[in-house]
């Protein structure tokens, strides 16, 4: 999308979420500065595009002997709150290693959202991690009409391709987002979308069941 590399940093009890777009050094460097819970250990996904070569994620783990005692869970209603605005899913419920569609509304007052914004690019951001196998899955809003031309990918080569979309483009207050859920588990889901001009950063539970 906009930016280079995305990195997402998360507790290994998946509380506490971030998702950074670190800044690249002459010397071909990433660094990234952020703040860490003391002790706690954490995983840091590398998420990026090199040279091409399709959708590559890496995940390293920080002080992984140390594991937390439980997962955080979210929501498991598909319904959330963010500043004005009440998010819904259609479904916190998707069959595992197929793609399922999860439809998603954002209303403010009651009514569909009128000022949403793209967010580095794209309707709204997906990032899904298994609360047993810490499998991630980055998915991207998709309005209907992208629906029907991606392929068997969740979207991904379409959302490559394309170009971003620009920062005042209309962004709908309904929309959808795939994902593959590769095993059967509960996965956290955190969507990132931008409402008037705050980034919104919401937590979901879904199942694969
Ligand atoms: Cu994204």
């Amino acid at each position: 999308m906009t930016k280079l590399l995305h990195v997402v940093v998360v507790s290994d009890d998946l509380r506490d979420f971030r998702h950074i777009h670190p800044v690249l050094h002459a010397d071909g460097h990433f660094t990234i500065d952020t703040p860490l819970v003391a002790g706690a250990p954490y995983h840091v996904y590398i998420d990026g595009d090199p040279h091409a070569l399709g959708r590559q994620v890496f995940r390293f783990d920080l002080a992984p002997a140390r594991r937390a005692a439980a997962r955080t869970t979210y929501p498991r209603t598909g319904i959330a709150h963010a500043g004005p605005y009440t998010i819904r899913l259609d479904t916190t419920t998707v069959a595992p290693a197929q793609i399922a569609t999860i439809r998603i509304a954002i209303t403010e007052h009651g009514r569909p959202a009128t000022d949403l914004h793209p967010y580095l690019g794209a309707i709204a951001h997906g990032v899904f991690i298994g609360t047993g196998d810490l499998a991630y899955m980055h998915g991207h809003g998709m309005s209907d009409d992208m629906l029907a031309m991606a392929s068997n990918d969740c979207g991904d080569a379409m959302m490559l391709a394309a170009p971003p979309l620009a920062p005042d483009a209309h962004v709908p207050g309904a929309f959808a987002m795939q994902v593959l859920a590769p095993r059967a588990q509960s996965y956290d889901f955190w969507l990132q979308f931008t409402g008037g001009s705050t980034l919104d950063t919401v937590p979901f539970t879904l199942r694969a069941i």
